[in-house]
């Protein structure tokens, strides 16, 4: 049996004091869901803060990027050392950002993968079309395209330590959200990839949120699908009682 997952992406967002706010009011609401796993990424620079904002609450802690190699001259980076070290269970990789403003590869997503498997971080692999691959029918090729190239030297074992977040590109920061059906459409692709890999055992523990645009008024009907098993959250993660509602939603 699955449990949801309700993630927060606080993207470029938030200072010191807003995030620790954010993580707190979080916590402090949280404390009655009982079956929904809740998550928060802020940025790099205040997970140290936020940490300490939720020592024995019952959110985890998670960040929005990682780079593959362990130390060295790579300017502006952060290991994942450094994220274990400051307490983030969760990365997030791939997000449609890095891959489609900060020039990431698929290639980058699976060696960024392999070190945060290595590193005892749980990924969270986002996958997704633009909405000119959509228009030409290319949806379920681009989304296998970048599963297959993210889970490449995964495990078995590994495997269900992995989230999948399908976020359709045009989805994102648009206001545009895809309908129940078109996500559980690639959901259950997405599953059925894992089958092929490892088997239906693993396939059906391996959690994959829906991301783009989701919101409390649109979050039960999406999660009501039976492959969708949670959200990655990005602007209605910025207010405690959105991003509640969401996790509300869930259970
Ligand atoms: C969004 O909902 O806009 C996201 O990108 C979540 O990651």
């Amino acid at each position: 049996m699955r449990r949801y997952l309700i993630a927060g992406n606080w993207k470029m967002n938030t200072d010191r004091s807003t995030g620790v706010a954010l993580a707190t009011a979080i916590a402090e609401q949280a404390a009655d869901l009982k079956d929904v796993d809740l998550l928060v990424c802020p940025p790099s620079i205040y997970l140290a803060p936020v940490a300490q904002a939720l020592a024995g609450k019952a959110v985890a802690l998670g960040a929005q990027n990682m780079y593959f190699e362990d130390n060295g001259a790579f300017t502006g980076e952060v290991s994942s050392a450094m994220l274990t070290d400051v307490g983030a269970e969760y990365v997030i990789l791939g997000h449609s950002e890095r891959r489609h403003i900060l020039g990431e590869t698929d290639q980058d997503v699976n060696k960024k993968t392999l070190k945060a498997l290595a590193a005892g971080i749980a990924p969270i692999v986002c996958v997704g079309e633009k909405l000119e691959e959509r228009e030409a029918g290319e949806t379920a090729a681009v989304n296998r395209r970048q599963f297959e190239a993210a889970f490449e030297g995964v495990t078995a074992e590994q495997a269900t330590s992995v989230v999948i977040a399908y976020e359709p590109v045009w989805a994102i920061g648009t206001g545009k959200v895809a309908t129940p059906e078109q996500a559980e459409e690639v959901h259950a692709d997405l599953r059925q990839l894992l089958t092929d890999r490892y088997n239906a055992e693993i396939a059906g523990q391996v959690r994959i949120l829906y991301g783009g645009s989701m919101k409390p008024g649109n979050a039960a009907e999406l999660m009501a699908q039976p492959n969708v098993d949670g959200g990655l959250i990005g602007g209605a993660a910025l207010k405690a009682e959105d991003f509640i509602g969401i996790a509300k939603a869930a259970g």
